[in-house]
């Protein structure tokens, strides 16, 4: 055995089941010893920010890691971005990054970097092997620290001289880290003061968002208490017979208007709410004046069981507040939108769908439609770095394959990764990805006005435009693999969206939008 076999080997007896991967000679061992380990789904991904989307979108909803494969500090840069909405997801992610042979680092050959360097603001962790030896060990304490605290990427920097050199043993089976629970007194604490408050708020983030904590904050609301989630969560549960929070608005002026006269706010599993960015004049802390914050988990502690222990010192109720299925049946009519998008999912959309989201402005009105529909998971854009759509949806597929997957998607986020449909087609996974072409990064037209940015002229407007040329997503689509329509009225959206959901495989549906 080498250290290559040992890695795969170690990666499957400590849970993981697929490696999203794109390598390159650094990391050939590892490639041939995939024929050693079986038990490990080799995914290829022809861009880093799709493999590192797709383990995160896994991790989402597997609630364990996937492994990504990378190539030196070129390779882990690629996919950052998608590195870092991971880690604001707190989804556990093993990266095993190839390097030099021990030996050949300090030469300075083109590809060297800094890798440890590059990977510390995505990761929680960072191992750099010796040996094979230390290799296997170091790569069951991945797995083990991306489940520790928060959870998140835990990144292994294996040296080619390590993987191809002999090893004895595989690493050791490492139990999953535990979350601390929040002292009771704490939870007794927040109980009085929660009784004590006028207008009390509890946000919670996604550590406690789980179905159980959901629940809880089903009770809490039936006992009169305002529950509200972060904007951007990793994973929401929704739809019908679930309990549906309030969401922190996008726009920092529009949330602190909806938190007026809350003077209590209760933080389970997150952290005091702020603006995205920055505006001239506007706040950034998303406090109310006079409202006092009091701590009920922090994110590395077991929020769900806080909720749930909050909720049995405060309400009386055992069951929680839920939504009962509510559909318009009728085929929306007209010219194609978000809205009428959205009402269409939530007509044709199955039970238990995933909703992998990075449609920016297209985004709320669909959320909002869907809001009473057949129950489903919604995964958000947690880190704000768009493209993370696509390879998120592979993800998920590929953690579970007997539900159905949705990918919405703007136009400019979906070139970002576009290369994931590639991906779509070759694993055959079962996700139908529509694109919002509205041929514009019509948001950024929005946040040139709210910066005070002036009165855009030609050059200015250029940056923002996708047109000249517009995209043929169609042609796009289908020159990865996957079938593909365009759609640029409600009634015919409506039937191409059906046929999908009742189709199998992947599918693309370019949604032209004004
Ligand atoms: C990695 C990354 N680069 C740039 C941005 C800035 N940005 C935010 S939204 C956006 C454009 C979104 O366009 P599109 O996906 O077409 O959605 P639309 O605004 O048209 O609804 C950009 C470039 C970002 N959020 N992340
Ligand atoms: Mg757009």
């Amino acid at each position: 055995m080498n250290g290559a076999e040992a890695i795969l080997r170690t990666l499957a007896n400590n849970g993981v089941e697929a490696c999203f991967s794109n390598p390159g000679t650094s990391e050939m061992q590892l490639v041939a010893a995939f024929d050693h380990e079986s038990r490990v789904r080799p995914v290829l991904c022809l861009f880093e920010g799709v493999a590192t989307g797709a383990a995160d979108g896994y991790a989402r909803i597997a609630g364990k890691p996937a492994a990504t494969l990378l190539h030196l500090g070129a390779g882990l840069s690629n996919g950052s971005a998608n590195l870092h909405n991971a880690r604001r997801a707190f989804s556990p992610v093993v990266n095993i990054v190839g390097d030099h042979a021990t030996y050949h680092r300090s030469l300075d050959a083109p590809l060297s970097s800094d890798i440890a360097a590059l990977a510390g603001p995505v990761s929680v962790w960072i191992g750099t092997a010796e040996t094979a030896q230390e290799a296997a060990a170091l790569t069951s304490e991945a797995v083990r620290q991306s489940m520790a605290g928060a959870r998140g990427p835990a990144t292994l920097i294996l040296p080619a001289d390590c993987a191809w050199s002999e090893c004895r043993d595989a690493g050791p089976v490492l139990a999953a880290p535990v979350r601390p629970r929040a002292d009771s007194a704490r939870i007794a604490a927040v109980a009085k003061a929660l009784k004590a408050a006028r207008k009390p708020t509890i946000l919670v983030g996604s550590g406690a968002l789980t179905e159980e904590g959901l629940i809880a904050g089903g009770r809490l609301a039936r006992a009169g208490v305002r529950v509200i989630i972060d904007t951007f969560v990793a994973r929401q549960p929704r739809g019908a017979g679930r309990f549906a929070p309030e969401r922190m608005q996008y726009f920092g002026e529009m949330a602190l208007a909806g938190l007026q006269g809350v003077d209590l706010m209760v933080l389970a599993s997150t952290k005091k709410p702020v603006a995205f960015f920055a505006y001239p004049g506007m706040p950034s802390v998303l406090v109310p004046e006079g409202c006092t914050v009091e701590t009920l988990a922090l994110p590395e502690e077991d929020g769900e069981h806080a909720l749930r222990a909050l909720a049995d010192a405060i309400a009386a109720f055992e069951s929680p507040i839920v939504l009962e299925l509510r559909i318009v049946d009728s085929v929306p009519t007209g010219s194609l939108s978000p809205a009428t998008v959205g009402a269409s999912i939530a007509r044709h959309m199955p039970e238990n769908a995933i909703v992998s989201e990075d449609a920016v402005t297209s985004g709320l009105p669909i959320y909002a439609q869907t809001h009473a529909a057949r129950a489903h998971d919604w995964l958000f854009l947690t880190g704000g770095a768009i493209g993370q759509g696509i390879p998120a949806a592979i993800g998920a597929a590929i953690a579970q394959p007997q539900r159905k997957v949705l990918c919405l998607t703007g136009d400019g986020a979906a070139a970002y990764t576009a290369q994931g449909l590639w991906t779509l087609a070759r694993e055959n996974l079962d996700v139908t990805v529509v694109v919002f072409a509205n041929r514009a990064y019509r948001i950024l037209n929005m946040e040139l006005a709210r910066t005070q940015s002036g009165a855009a002229g030609h050059r200015a407007r250029s940056l923002l435009a996708l047109t000249d040329p517009t995209m043929d997503w169609v042609s796009v689509a289908s020159g990865f693999g996957v079938p593909a329509t365009r759609c640029d009225t409600a009634e015919s959206f409506d039937s191409a969206f059906a046929r999908a959901m009742t189709g199998m495989g992947p599918s693309f549906i370019e949604a032209v939008i004004g």
